[in-house]
């Protein structure tokens, strides 16, 4: 694997951890990080000696809050990649496909795209200093494929509706109560309680959980296709000024003001 500089990769007894590692900016993603996180994951796909994999973020504050925005500001996007290419739509893919048990740890906050991240996992557990929420309509973006239609299959249309309408954040008893995690422990017990599951998850038939696995992913696979059209509105969208206003504000510290936009 290329050298990685934002993301950790360790395998410890089946269980890998990828941990994403830029906490200076509550472990935000720009398109290296992403780049890193996609091999991370295909590694795991591909070792024998992994049975179960664990997203988590570095740090006591983040799991992960989205896109870099402060990157968005100076460079207009999310940086270079190996392609050329911002690959997080196949990030959401191999998330999705890798044929074995991945487990969000959500030590923080769980923001923007990295809140998709999270829910998109095949579990989640909590530590109870973590926060969650979608940002998109505050900071002029949005993922409206699985970010939006896969979430309303985990908490609901209303809640889903809510999540993005309002873009408020919500801690761990509310996301107990809207199905958003299976587990919330203290911060100190995250690893160890993560290893539990991983324990328990391993003592099973590693080729039923593939189809288990694969029949979930594929019974919500159209979602796929809306995410590709959303995406390409999405490349038109972050040009505009009504989503720089948005990035803007953000880096500015002051709240958007997207009124003049109001169709
Ligand atoms: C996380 C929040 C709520 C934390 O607030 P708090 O506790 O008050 O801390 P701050 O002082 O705000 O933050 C500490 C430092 O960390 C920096 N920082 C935080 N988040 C980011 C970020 N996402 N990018 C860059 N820097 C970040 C702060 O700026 C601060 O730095 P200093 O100390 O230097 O001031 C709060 O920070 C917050 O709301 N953060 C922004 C969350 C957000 O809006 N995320 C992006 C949402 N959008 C996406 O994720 C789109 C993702 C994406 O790329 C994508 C995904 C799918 C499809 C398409 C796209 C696409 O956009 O192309």
């Amino acid at each position: 694997m290329k050298n990685l500089t934002d993301v950790n990769y360790e395998v410890e007894q089946g269980l890998a951890w990828i941990t994403i590692d830029r906490p200076e900016h509550l472990n935000a993603f720009r398109a290296r990080t992403v780049d890193e996180l996609i091999a991370c994951f295909k590694r795991a796909w591909a070792s024998r000696d992994v049975g179960v994999i664990c997203l988590t973020g570095a740090g006591k504050r983040a799991f992960c809050t989205g896109g870099d925005q402060k990157q968005r500001a100076e460079t207009g996007d999310y940086g270079p990649s190996e392609t050329g290419l911002f690959e997080v739509e196949y990030l959401h893919r191999v998330i999705r496909e890798v044929p074995k048990p991945v487990i969000a740890a959500v030590n923080g906050y769980a923001i923007g795209g990295g809140h998709v991240l999270h829910v998109l996992c095949d579990l989640t557990i909590a530590s109870d200093t973590a926060r969650f929420g979608q940002t998109g309509p505050r900071v002029g973006s949005f993922d409206a494929g699985f970010g939006t239609a896969y979430l309303a299959r985990v908490v609901g249309e209303k809640r889903a509706r809510e999540i993005w309408m309002l873009c408020r954040q919500y801690d761990t008893e509310t996301a107990e109560r809207f199905g958003l995690v299976n587990q919330v422990v203290p911060a100190g017990e995250l690893r160890a309680e993560v290893r539990r599951w991983a324990d328990e998850i391993m003592s099973l038939s590693p080729t039923a959980l593939r189809f288990v696995k694969q029949s979930f992913t594929a019974d919500t696979e159209h979602l796929a296709a809306i995410g590709q059209l959303a995406f390409s509105g999405l490349d038109s969208f972050l040009d505009s000024e009504e989503a720089k206003e948005g990035v803007e504000a953000f880096t500015e510290k002051r709240p958007p003001d997207f009124s003049r936009f109001r169709a």
